[in-house]
Formats: structure tokens, C-alpha cells, sequence
């Protein structure tokens, strides 16, 4: 399926349909609401379509004839398609198939009317969680649904999201027609180390911008060119390895080790998740052997994977399918080494360099059943929203992110020339006062629910610990030679080791978190560039919670009016939650670097870049904003530190952050 020329042929129809953006987004709710039940009567229109349309003959309302909904017709009718109530997971090669090919007729809906019976026929006939990957990743990608804001997953699937003891109170509270909110505690005791930071690998806000990550940037994607897919994905990884390390030194802990194909895996884990259609999320115990997974991989042969990217890598060429070389030593190398590694459909070679990310999350996943002895469902390692509650997503990622490092160290240092700046000293910088604390947060639990025309609905949420800081800005004092735009770019990284040891200027690099890019225009002479952290463009506000996005659309299109949904800058799920954009700190305040690196405006690809989650999200169907690899100026080794000691244009300060338990 090629998707180019459909998108090509929708841009036109866009135009006269924008105006009805409140009614599209009134359709989304209702498709998504209550997904585990049938549509109620309520939903006439929807309902109507599901019993009556027919796509199979309604060549002439998508863009590629009908073939692809006349395809799905044809699987559902010769039973071969996954059965209602019944797990999904992305990664089962045939379940994926299946979803996609329901993205495929989305996809190809030349109107928004079409889409919407496409989806409400196809919502009643396939499994909920294929039909629920393929409807977010239509609306991700189709311009019919540019303006439609995706309802949060954990009120959409809570039950990938929400502690089995929670959900269980929610079945308790229906059944007896009683209101609740719980208190959703973080898995795991204070007996495991690992607890300590549980806050940040089962943020719901984090787990939901994974998702929304990998819905952005599916590694099947095959429509048009999505820029710098490949380092992306190295980008946003390491990025959150980074934020994760950063919450361990908070927590005296060591920063991750990575994951050895040949060592036991050090640290177990017991999910207490459940998946609303085949019982509990396995178990893994501590120390447990890596076992070949049936069906998906053996041990030996990820090895041997690796040691061909990491050939790769020590040659500076990747070799294609047809014996050609793909020379990587250079700043696009990072590119194509992540679609090799993920692997994408963009992958030169994926018959030789394999599928190291995708499959090593299968067999992490499987450990607990690697010959399906026991008919287990798959492992929290398989599903992008629950991946990284388990402590080896991010043992899995280290591993990962020391390949990308092995490439990015091979590359030449960053001379002087293309570090500095000429035009602009940074004199000083302010940064106003950098605190964390925890708040409680609640979240709809409706979803996790049956549904019947005959028992009423009833309030059940659960609220659940979670991370943020008090807001904060910096200024940023400069003098410039002459008026220019200029990118600003600004990041922090841990001090000290676990040890209270300095980390050297290499390790602490690779640690930067990288807070903001901007470009602003600066004066000549003297000036203060004043910036929040809220304008940050790695992140995105909080998510509109389900039943108030139902609420307020319902009340738009009763008035006929437009809707307006507080989203901030963006309608998209992907981005760091706003609230985790400063690690935690401790009580006496944990040291970090403070770095702000101004360089030339012409690092930026667009005259115009409006703050948003660009910096680890990109910009929807545009080129990255930045010319630089992502990391610049620390994605390289530096081998002497003196250099960038003596750049003007490079100011590095220790602030600290402090951790309060009250706010
Ligand atoms: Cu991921």
C-alpha cells in the first residue's frame, strides 16, 4: 500500500470538511467509548452504519477502489480474522496484519463520512484492540482527522494501564451500583530496589507517550517518508534511558546496566496488570536464563544480529540486500543505524541485520513461557503502553543505546569551527528555582467496564501518585554582535555518579537530557531571552481526560458550534508529559549542569517554528526542524574538555533540584 498519492487526493476534500471538526472528533469519542461493547442504540448514526453500510460495494468513496475494504470483507467472511475478546499485541505477526489492514481502508477513505462507516462497520466485526491500534493510527495519520484530539489510552484500554486489584474494585463498584475512587498504588514493595523508581516506568503519562510515539513512527510505516525516522527512534529512547538514569541517581541508585543475551536477567518482575481478554500479564522471576522463544527468536541467533550491526558499525558501512554499501560514518549515519536496529520498514537490510529492537522485546516478553507450555498471554514487554513498568525495557534500551553510542563514538569530534558562534557571548544565566513533588492524579475507569442498555453506568476512577515540578523559567543574558535568529538549546545532565563521584564531561553528555530547542530573534548589543518551561518542545500538557472530551464535544455539536479543547500547542499524544520535564530531585537538592548552547539560526529547516513536541515527535509530515543531529552538541565524543570550556557561545552552570514531599 502506498498512501502518498492518497494523501495527495484527500488534501482537496480537507478543505470543505474542516468546518465540521467538532462532529469528527464526536464520532472518535463514540467509536472509542465503552470499545468492549457493542455501540449502544444511542449512537443511531454510528449504529445505523455498523448494521447497514456495506463496504465491499462502495468502490467509488475510497481512493484506492474499494480493494482494501473488499480484502477485510473477504477475511472476516472466511473467518479468518482474530476473534472478539481476545488479546492483541502488535508484535503477533498476523494480528498486526490484521490491524493494518483495517488501517488501510481508513486510510483510503476519500471522506470523513466514509471513514467513519468504515469504522463503525469494521469496529463490530474485528477484535477491540486491533480496532483500537488501527483507529488511533488512522486518525495520527489521515488528514480527514487532522484537528481530532485522541481521547487518552489509559481511559480507552485502562486495563493496560491500571493494577488488577483496582480493576477488580471497579467490577465491584458496577456490579453493586456503587460510585469509587481508588488509590492505585505503584507495583512491588520497598524489598525491591527497583520500586523505588516504579513512579516514572509506570507513569501513565509517560506510558501514553511511548504509545503515541510508536503510532507516530509505526516501524511497519511504509506511506510516505516520515524524516529522520531512524534517528528518531534512537533520539527517543535514549532520551528516556537518560530521564530514567537521572531518576535512579535521584533515588540512590546506579544508573541501568544494560541487558546480556548471556547473563541471567537480573531483576524479575510481576506486573499485577491484567488484560481485560486473557487473564494476568505473565510473571518473570529474578535471575532468570534467557530461553529461545518458539516462533520468534533464538538467543543465539540475536547474538549474532548484534555482531553484524556492531560490524556494521566498526566497518562504517551497512550492506544492502544487493551487496551495495551504505556508507554510515557521517551525521546520517545515526538514521539509518536506527532503522537497522528497530527494525523499520526503512531498514536496508533486513534479511542480514534483523529485527534487533522488535525482537528482543518478543523474547523479553515470552521469558515466562518461551514454548507456550503454559498458554500464557504475551508479556507486558509486547505492548508499547505497558513496556516500560518492567525494569528490562530499560536494561533492553541501555543495551541499544550503547550500540547507537558505539557508532556516534566513532564519529570525529566536533571541531572548534563547528561549535562555535561568533555572533553571540552568553553572559549570564538565571535560572529561576527547580523543584519536584508528588501530586495524585485521577483517571476515568468507564472504559475497563461492560456495558448494557440495562445497568446504569456508574463513576469509577482511580487516582494514582504522580510525578511533577512548580513551574520554572530561565533567562538567558547575551551579548550579540548583530541582530540575528539564533538556535537556543538547552540541557541538563546528572553531576555525580551514585557514588557522589563527578561524572567526566563523556558521561555526563551522554546522560543530557535535552530540555528545549528554540530560535528566537536576538538584538544587537545586550539582551534577555526569557523562557518557561512550559514552552519546553520536548513536551506536551496534560492529556484532556476522556469523559470531559466526550462532554465538551457532545455540548459543542449540541450548540452546532466549533470545538475548542485546551490541548496547549498540539492535538497530539505524542511528547514527555510537561510535569516530568525536570528529573526528580532530592531534599537537599541533587546537583545538575545547566547548559545553554546557542548557535546560528540557520540550524533550523522552516523561517517559522512554532513551540510544540517537535524535539523527540518531529512535526507531522514536515521535515525535523532541526539541521543538527539530534543531541547537538553532545551526541559525539569530546575528547578534551577544554574546548567546550572555552566556547562563549556554550554557558554551563550547576543548579539543583530540590524534592519536596509537600507542595
Ligand atoms: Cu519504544
Amino acid at each position: 500500500m502506498k498512501w502518498t498519492a492518497v494523501v495527495a487526493a484527500l488534501l482537496v476534500v480537507v478543505a470543505t470538511v474542516a468546518a465540521d471538526d467538532a462532529h469528527k472528533q464526536q464520532v472518535v469519542n463514540r467509536l472509542l467509548n465503552r470499545i468492549t461493547s457493542h455501540i449502544p442504540s444511542a449512537y443511531a448514526e454510528l449504529k445505523n452504519a455498523a448494521e447497514t453500510y456495506d463496504p465491499a460495494h462502495d468502490d467509488s468513496h475510497y481512493t484506492d477502489g474499494g480493494e482494501a475494504a473488499r480484502h477485510l470483507v473477504q477475511e472476516i467472511n472466511d473467518h479468518r480474522v482474530l476473534e472478539q475478546h481476545h488479546w492483541f499485541s502488535l508484535f503477533n505477526t498476523r494480528q498486526r496484519e490484521e490491524a493494518l489492514m483495517l488501517v488501510d481502508v481508513l486510510l483510503h477513505a476519500a471522506d470523513f463520512a466514509t471513514f467513519e462507516h468504515s469504522a463503525a462497520y469494521f469496529r463490530e466485526k474485528m477484535n477491540e484492540g486491533e480496532f483500537v491500534y488501527a483507529l488511533y493510527v488512522a486518525v495520527t495519520h489521515s488528514p480527514l482527522t487532522d484537528h481530532v484530539v485522541l481521547p487518552p489510552l489509559y481511559e480507552v484500554t485502562p486495563h493496560m494501564f491500571t493494577n488488577s486489584e483496582i480493576i477488580n474494585k471497579a467490577y465491584t463498584a458496577k456490579m453493586t451500583q456503587t460510585p469509587g475512587d481508588f488509590n492505585m498504588e505503584f507495583t512491588g514493595t520497598s524489598k525491591n530496589e527497583e520500586q523505588r523508581v516504579a513512579y516514572f516506568g509506570e507513569d501513565i503519562g509517560m506510558n501514553s507517550h511511548h504509545v503515541h510515539w510508536h503510532m507516530d513512527f509505526p516501524f511497519w510505516w511504509n506511506g510516505e517518508d516520515i524524516d529522520r525516522k531512524g534517528e528518531l527512534f534512537f533520539w527517543v529512547h535514549h532520551q528516556l534511558t537518560a530521564r530514567f538514569d537521572a531518576e535512579r541517581l535521584s533515588n540512590w541508585l546506579s544508573p541501568v546496566d544494560e541487558l546480556h543475551w548471556d547473563h541471567p536477567i537480573k531483576d524479575g518482575f510481576a506486573p499485577h496488570t491484567s488484560y481485560k481478554f486473557g487473564g494476568e500479564f505473565p510473571t518473570r522471576p529474578d535471575n532468570k536464563a534467557f530461553d529461545d522463544v518458539d516462533g520468534v527468536a533464538r538467543i543465539r541467533d540475536l547474538l549474532i544480529i548484534e555482531s553484524r550491526i556492531r560490524d556494521a558499525i566498526a566497518h562504517g558501512y551497512i550492506e544492502k540486500e544487493d551487496g551495495t554499501h551504505v556508507n554510515i560514518d557521517n551525521e546520517h549515519g545515526i538514521d539509518i543505524v536506527g532503522d537497522v536496529i528497530e527494525s523499520s520498514m526503512y531498514s536496508p537490510n533486513a534479511a542480514y541485520y534483523g529485527a534487533l529492537h522488535n525482537q528482543a522485546h518478543r523474547v523479553l516478553g515470552a521469558q515466562a513461557d518461551p514454548h507456550g507450555k503454559f498458554n500464557m498471554s504475551p508479556g507486558v514487554m509486547e505492548h508499547f503502553e505497558t513496556a516500560t513498568r518492567d525494569p528490562a525495557f530499560f536494561r533492553l534500551h541501555k543495551y541499544m543505546d550503547n550500540i547507537f553510542k558505539e557508532h556516534k563514538d566513532k564519529l570525529h569530534p566536533y571541531t572548534k569551527e563547528e561549535l562555535q558562534y561568533a555572533n553571540v557571548q552568553i553572559t549570564e544565566v538565571d535560572v529561576g528555582e527547580l523543584s519536584t513533588y508528588f501530586e495524585d492524579f485521577s483517571f476515568d475507569l468507564g472504559n475497563a467496564l461492560d456495558t448494557t442498555e440495562t445497568v446504569e453506568d456508574v463513576k469509577v476512577t482511580a487516582h494514582v501518585s504522580r510525578l511533577n515540578h512548580k513551574p520554572f523559567t530561565y533567562k538567558i543574558n547575551l551579548h550579540a554582535n548583530q541582530a540575528e535568529k539564533v538556535t537556543v538549546r538547552v540541557f541538563i545532565a546528572p553531576k555525580y555518579d551514585q557514588n557522589l563521584s563527578p561524572l567526566d564531561i563523556n558521561q555526563a553528555r551522554w546522560y543530557a537530557i535535552a530540555l528545549d530547542t528554540f530560535w528566537v530573534d536576538v538584538a544587537a548589543g545586550d539582551s534577555v531571552i526569557e523562557r518557561s518551561g512550559s514552552d519546553s518542545n520536548v513536551a506536551i500538557p496534560d492529556r484532556i481526560s476522556f469523559p470531559t472530551l466526550i462532554h465538551d464535544t457532545d455540548e459543542a455539536v449540541a450548540a452546532g458550534g466549533q470545538l475548542s479543547l485546551s490541548v496547549g500547542h498540539n492535538t497530539r499524544g505524542c511528547g514527555h508529559p510537561q510535569r516530568l520535564l525536570l528529573p526528580k530531585g532530592t531534599t537537599n537538592g541533587m546537583d545538575f549542569h545547566f547548559d545553554v548552547y546557542i548557535s546560528t539560526g540557520e540550524d533550523s529547516v522552516h523561517d517559522n517554528v512554532e513551540d510544540g513536541n517537535h524535539g523527540y515527535c518531529g512535526m507531522h509530515g514536515q521535515k525535523y526542524p532541526d539541521k543538527k543531529p539530534m543531541g547537538f552538541p553532545y551526541d559525539r565524543h569530546i575528547p578534551d574538555r577544554r574546548l567546550y570550556d572555552g566556547l562563549k557561545n556554550l554557558h554551563t552552570q550547576t543548579v539543583k533540584i530540590f524534592h519536596h514531599e509537600e507542595h
